[in-house]
């Protein structure tokens, strides 16, 4: 086993069994660009307002950027926050930093001091690269923030005007030798979606995250007649490699970015470039899909989108193809690793109605029981997982992996699904996202999904308030469209669909949106302290 500051690697039987079997193909993700360019040098891989970029331009720009960030003094291994918005530039500074040995650690733009401070500081980092500003918000001042407390980071680099710090655009030079890299080292830093506790950071080897991307991309039979649209933040796994940002260029495709992925702007970004496949999260799908009704722009290119970071309601699923006249493709993956896909051929109740299967042979999935003994197939219990690019441990994080990970290193992964045996799941809640009424265990996704389904409801999260005979009580915090329902009106709909008595809300909440995380799924914590208000 590969144990080296912080990082916990492949059991070495294991790492054998991926290589053998070609899961693993000692390739670097910076080789990933430099074969893509050898083999499509013309071709577009990037396509912006400001004009498109071939391969070639982009993989000589990240080995100008390589080289730059060496000629600062970056070495091999050195960590470096970044926090860009979507825009074209992310993609020659990652491949830069990737290609200089350097490992990003990729963080979203919505990450504020609190984050930033605690990720800079746990990576250890020595540099920070950000935008001047970006959505109304000024990165320098939270530069200066942040580096208050983290002294170690002395490099900042801006895009855009630099203020007190270095302009990112002055750092490329002329490519001298880059260094070589061990492809079963740590390429990136992800940094965890967890709604609860502070970050984590994920580290994800070359070898591993080469295949993430590239199993995706066949997946989705993506071909170099593809446009895959970043609407996601680009820094998080499902835009960058699921297949994303990366498992496009892998194939020969081209990628465009929006920072806004409002339908209007969105749409517009589609018609104009021609996107074949996007991901967004649920609450964005269901925006898009409504949002058909009065935004006329054609969206015929589009032909799949991926829906995935939070369940998808059924009635929502049904949808996609009606509204937006593309495929949907569900998708349940985890910054951690495993990856779930609905398969392009499987049918649409299964599309529907689940959350796919594991992208991988060789991922093995164990659902179990409290207890971490396996149940039956088709019970509910928690999901936990191990396979070619699933993590063995968080970085820097021994006391936590502990709990994590099981002793055969299987990661925890805190959800709770069902797995058909044609080995679709389907996700049914989270460990911990269950409100403990008087006793009962009511299961938020359960009673969300029911909720959902009432014509008036656009948006809902169930949370559960302290009360002081029972416990917890049941809230259904709910964006409606219209005039909002009495809970009266909701127990009896609730009722006629079958749910138990003891599930229905005792009160709600009404809201005219619900707080996101910086990936854009609902934040329970957030919601339950603004209803405790
Ligand atoms: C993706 O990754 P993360 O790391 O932001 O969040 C992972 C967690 C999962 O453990 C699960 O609780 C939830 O988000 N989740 C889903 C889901 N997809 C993710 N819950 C229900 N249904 C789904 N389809 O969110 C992520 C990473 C790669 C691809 C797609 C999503």
């Amino acid at each position: 086993m590969n144990h080296k500051d912080g990082f916990v690697g492949f059991r070495d039987d294991l790492a054998a069994t991926y290589r053998k079997a070609g899961f693993w193909q000692g390739r670097t993700l910076g080789a990933v660009l430099r074969d893509a360019a050898a083999q499509w040098p013309t071709s577009t891989a990037i396509k912006s307002d400001d004009g498109d970029l071939t391969y070639r331009e982009v993989d000589e720009a990240a080995d100008r950027m390589a080289s730059g960030l060496i000629a600062l003094g970056i070495e091999p291994g050195d960590r470096v926050v970044v926090q860009l918005p979507n825009t074209t530039e992310f993609v020659p500074t990652l491949f830069g930093l990737l290609r200089a040995g350097a490992i990003p650690v990729l963080c979203l733009p919505a990450h504020r001091a609190l984050e930033i401070g605690h990720l800079a500081e746990l990576s250890g980092a020595v540099g920070y690269v950000i935008p001047d500003s970006a959505a109304g918000f000024d990165y320098r001042e939270l530069a200066e923030t942040v580096r208050a407390r983290v002294p170690s980071l002395a490099h900042v680099l801006v895009l855009g005007e630099p203020g007190p710090f270095t302009a990112l655009d002055t750092v490329p030079r002329e490519p001298t030798t880059l260094p070589d890299l061990d492809p079963s080292d740590i390429a990136l830093l992800l940094v965890s979606g967890g709604t609860t506790g502070v970050p984590k950071l994920i580290p994800r080897t070359h070898d591993d995250y080469v295949y993430n991307a590239t199993a995706s991309a066949r997946v989705c039979e993506l071909t170099n007649d593809d446009v895959y649209l970043v609407t996601l933040p680009a820094a998080h796994n499902f835009p960058l490699a699921c297949p994303g940002i990366l498992g496009t260029l892998s194939v020969g495709g081209a990628v465009t970015f929006v920072a806004d992925p409002s339908p209007e702007n969105a749409f517009a970004t589609i018609e104009r470039h021609g996107v074949t496949v996007t991901a967004v999260v649920p609450p964005l799908a269901q925006l898009w899909c409504v949002a058909t009704d009065w935004e006329d722009a054609n969206l015929e290119t589009l032909r799949l989108l991926q829906v995935g970071g939070a369940k998808l309601a059924e009635s929502n699923a049904r949808e996609v193809r009606p509204q937006l006249g593309a495929t949907l493709q569900q998708v349940f993956g985890m910054a951690e690793g495993l990856l779930n896909y609905t398969r392009l051929d499987d049918s649409d109740d299964i599309v529907a109605t689940t959350q796919g299967r594991p992208l991988s042979p060789a991922d093995e999935v164990r659902v179990v029981d409290a207890d971490g003994s396996p149940v039956p197939t088709g019970t509910e219990g928690e999901l936990t997982t191990r396979g070619p690019y699933t993590i063995r441990g968080y970085y820097r994080a021994e006391e936590h992996n502990v709990r994590a990970i099981t002793s055969d290193g299987f990661y925890r992964s805190g959800d709770l699904v069902t797995q058909l045996p044609s080995g679709h799941l389907m996700v049914t809640g989270r460990i911990k996202d269950v409100i403990n009424r008087g006793g009962e265990n009511v299961s938020c996704d359960e009673l969300e999904e029911h909720l959902l389904a009432h014509p008036a409801v656009r948006h809902a999260a169930a949370v559960g308030i302290p009360d002081d005979s029972l416990g917890e009580k049941i809230c259904a915090a709910l964006v409606v469209v219209d005039a909002m329902p009495s809970l009266a009106e909701f127990k009896s709909f609730l009722t006629d669909r079958g749910l138990a008595p003891y599930k229905l809300p005792d009160s709600l909440y009404r809201l005219e949106s619900l707080p996101i995380t910086a990936v854009g799924k609902i934040d329970k914590r957030a919601l339950a302290a603004q209803i405790a208000g």
